[in-house]
């Protein structure tokens, strides 16, 4: 009996946002030392979620693990055809899409952009197709503020942060008609254990 599930994840976003941070925190590795990301790399985490030992003992929950696949990204512009050929290669089930508020808006609003037209490019280089694929296509859009230690926990402030998006996300929901949508506010380094696992947690829900 397998009763292990996969997670297929694409973190995206510009750089120095903390993708590689979130990854080596998923990993137990202390995430204060990063180096520059200059290529894809996929990193493969089997996880217990929180909320299985709260699952009856007769239930296949308790007992299930999820392997998260993560493949990580590199953020800068020049790099960015290679979240196109991520997304073909690993099949992914959703973009984990990471923001740091205390970078301007208009570089990472690019990056979702771009995050968006990759996304697509991956269904079909034809983009008439690559739309009629969209229009039926489950995925998971997962918008992660990090950082949040650097505006005081202020979710408030986080938010405003976000709105700055709402056009581009607008636009992903027009396109993605069955596509879940998600937020999570963390800072890799300060938030607890709880918290980065929820992000994980919800990616259950939202894909299975
Ligand atoms: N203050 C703060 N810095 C962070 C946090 N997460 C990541 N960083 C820092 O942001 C920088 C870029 O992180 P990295 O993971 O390499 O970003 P990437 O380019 O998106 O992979 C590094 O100096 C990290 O230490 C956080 O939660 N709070
Ligand atoms: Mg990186």
């Amino acid at each position: 009996m397998v009763l292990d599930r996969d997670i297929r994840l694409t973190i995206l976003g510009h750089t120095g946002v903390g993708k590689t941070s979130l990854i080596k925190r998923l990993k137990g590795e202390d995430p204060a030392s990063t180096e520059r990301t200059l290529d894809i790399t996929v990193e493969r985490k089997k996880i217990t979620l929180l909320s299985s030992s709260k699952q009856s003992r007769l239930s296949f929950e308790r007992y299930r693990k999820y392997n998260v696949i993560a493949v990580d990204n590199p953020g800068d512009f020049k790099l960015r055809r290679k979240w196109r050929e991520a997304m073909r290669k690993y099949k992914t089930d959703g973009i984990l899409f990471m923001l740091d508020p205390i970078q301007g808006v208009e570089s990472q609003r690019v990056a979702m952009e771009d995050s968006f037209n990759y996304f697509l490019d991956s269904l079909s280089l034809d983009p008439d197709k690559a739309d009629k694929k969209a229009r039926k296509k489950k995925t998971l859009f997962y918008f992660v503020i990090n950082k949040m230690d650097t505006i005081n926990n202020d979710e408030k402030k986080a938010r405003a942060f976000l709105d700055d998006f709402d056009i581009v996300i607008q636009d992903y929901k027009m396109t993605f008609p069955f596509a879940k949508f998600a937020e999570a506010f963390i800072s890799v380094h300060k938030s607890p254990y709880e918290d980065i696992d929820a992000i994980f947690e919800k990616c259950k829900q939202s894909l299975y």
